[in-house]
């Protein structure tokens, strides 16, 4: 596939991620693993684009980027701390927020103010631009399981970001966008928080699971604030329909399934991504949505594991699914494993 024939595009090399970057309708990319040469000669300007480096290494091979096409001349530029560029219908983001830029309070610990700042800003790049639908996002956090002064930092994060959401008015089921978050480690995410989105002039439309309790209705047992994504998300563009499925684990109803076993934790996923599919395909009015034509990425959080996981998914999927494996920190910290996906029908 050529750079021009798809608007949104995964897996890619990096090197093909260089050349791709060079063309008039890029919109961004995110690409996981080792930080680009500082030497410039992946010819990107990353300070200035929007690029979202996931700093946190591949497991086993697969191509470690994805990119974002749109139709050319494309625009965008660096607004409340935001790199976008937009083509009229998308708009690709990414805001990197540094904890360290607030101070701890009583009532709110930095990664929450981080996550709500983080949220306003993007909410105030789309009603500046014009882009009011949010489709899909990806958030990435360091250290996502500790506990900091009491409450687990993903905990902390969910409750910013809810309240992004609240004070935003976007709280209603019928928006709520697709999204994945994940624990990085390392040095390159210590006191990083990444957040990647793609949004929209027009309206997406949440799918939910009805395996699974929906996220932003979680019990409080799960963090004061439930987390704010849907199952889901459909979305059209000229002659594409689009289904970006949010990070999909072993949870049923809302409880873990399967602790301690990434075999049966694998296979529950893929049941949630049944589900999700039908959900779908149900919703979609199109052709019915298939496991086959996913491309996935998948968290590992412990790379002994990859060989049960990769060995279930790929026995779902495919022995040549389209898979980039990731060894990240799932937000629960009995989950071993959590897998997202899109696909893309001609419509
Ligand atoms: C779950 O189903 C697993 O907080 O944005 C999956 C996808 C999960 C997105 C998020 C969390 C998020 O609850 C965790």
């Amino acid at each position: 596939m050529s750079c021009r024939e798809a608007r949104l595009q995964r897996p890619l090399s990096l090197a093909a991620l260089a050349v791709c970057a060079a063309e008039p309708a890029w919109l961004g990319a995110s690409w996981a693993g080792a930080a680009l040469p500082a030497d410039g000669a992946s010819g990107f300007a990353p300070d200035a684009l929007p690029l979202q480096h996931i700093a946190a290494p591949l497991l086993g091979g697969g191509l470690p980027a994805e990119g974002w096409f749109g139709r050319a001349p494309v625009r965008g530029g660096v607004a409340h701390g935001v790199r976008y560029r937009c083509d009229g219908q998308l708009l690709f983001g990414v805001i990197d927020i540094d904890e360290a830029a607030f101070a701890p309070r009583a009532d709110a610990a930095p990664l929450q103010q981080a996550g709500q700042h983080a949220y306003d800003s993007l909410f105030r790049l789309l009603a500046d631009e014009g882009y009011p639908q949010l489709w899909r996002v990806w958030n990435y956090l360091a250290d996502i399981n500790a506990d900091a002064g009491g409450l687990e930092r993903y905990r902390q994060f969910n409750i910013g970001r809810h309240q992004a959401f609240e004070s935003a008015g976007r709280l209603a089921g019928d928006t709520i966008p697709a999204a994945s978050a994940l624990g990085v480690t390392g040095a390159a995410a210590a006191g990083r928080l990444s957040i990647a989105f793609l949004a929209a002039r027009s309206a997406g439309r949440p799918v939910e699971n009805p395996r699974q309790t929906s996220a932003w209705r979680y019990p409080a047992d799960y963090g004061p604030r439930s987390p704010t994504f849907s199952r889901a998300m459909l979305a059209r563009l000229p002659g594409q329909e689009w289904l970006f499925v949010s990070g999909t684990a072993s949870i049923v109803g809302h409880a873990t399934r399967h602790p301690g076993d990434p075999a049966a934790q694998t296979r529950e996923t893929v049941a949630n991504l049944d589900a999700v599919l039908a959900a779908a395909s149900r919703s979609g009015g199109g052709p019915a949505w298939r496991r086959d034509e996913l491309s996935c990425r998948a968290y590992v959080r412990y790379p002994a594991q990859l060989p049960a996981i990769e060995g279930e998914l790929r026995r779902a999927l495919g022995a040549a699914a389209p898979i980039v494996f990731i060894h990240a920190d799932v937000c629960r910290a009995d989950l071993l494993v959590e897998v997202e996906a899109q696909a893309c029908h001609a419509a």
